[in-house]
């Protein structure tokens, strides 16, 4: 008889160390509601995955509660990640670092998908994202320089915009992205800090 796999449940947060890609096969993994967080807008929920600079995650959906989704320390290549109902955000950039998102997406966040909390780039490419608050944010009120691109990707049903900052050192590039109800591609960059094609 064939039957869907269960969800796995994480009690505990993954660490994904570099040099041993995280390979989920395509299963879903789940947050434990009690001990990683329910996937609600309360902040200081734990993340299902915690990614050491330059450590690899692919082929991975994370369903409901997605808690804090993925936290990375610097450098990582997120590939074929599917969020399949975003927690309090989707992946965060804790330490400076580029961090390459191809493939999957990221559906029902309430606010942001991508965080920056701390300088970098975050290349997003062969993406699909819907009923989202932001695509991504850098972390409200910094000042440090975070470099936003979007490429060959679908967008839709969104609240605010695409990419989100304060600060004027940061940029975002969008090329070759389709988007349906998406009020504002850009905000709060400086002059001459967007472009798209
Ligand atoms: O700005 O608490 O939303 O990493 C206020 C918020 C922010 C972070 C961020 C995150 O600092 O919590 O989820
Ligand atoms: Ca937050
Ligand atoms: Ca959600
Ligand atoms: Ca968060």
């Amino acid at each position: 008889e064939v039957s869907a796999a269960s969800p796995i449940v994480v009690n505990k947060t993954i660490i994904v160390e570099a040099g041993k890609p995280f390979d989920g096969k395509g299963q879903t993994y789940v947050a434990n509601a009690s001990t990683l967080g329910d996937g609600s807008q309360a902040e200081n929920q734990k993340p299902i995955f915690q990614l050491e600079k330059n450590a690899t995650l692919k082929n991975v959906i994370i369903g409901a509660p997605g808690a804090d989704g993925v936290h990375c320390y610097g450098n990582a290549t997120i590939s074929n990640v599917t969020w399949q109902d975003v927690g309090e955000d989707a992946l965060t950039l804790k330490a400076s670092g580029t961090v390459n998102i191809t493939g999957g997406g990221a559906y029902k966040a309430y606010d942001k998908v991508f965080q920056a909390n701390a300088a970098g780039t975050i290349n997003i490419k062969n993406f699909k994202a819907d009923d989202i608050g932001k695509l991504a944010r850098q972390n409200g009120g910094t000042s440090y320089a975070v470099n936003f691109t979007l490429d060959n990707s679908d967008i839709s049903n969104v609240k605010d915009s695409i990419f989100r900052t304060n600060s004027s050192s940061s940029s975002a590039k969008i090329t070759n992205t389709r988007y349906h109800n998406v009020p504002t591609l850009f905000k709060g960059f400086a002059s001459g800090k967007t472009s798209q094609s």
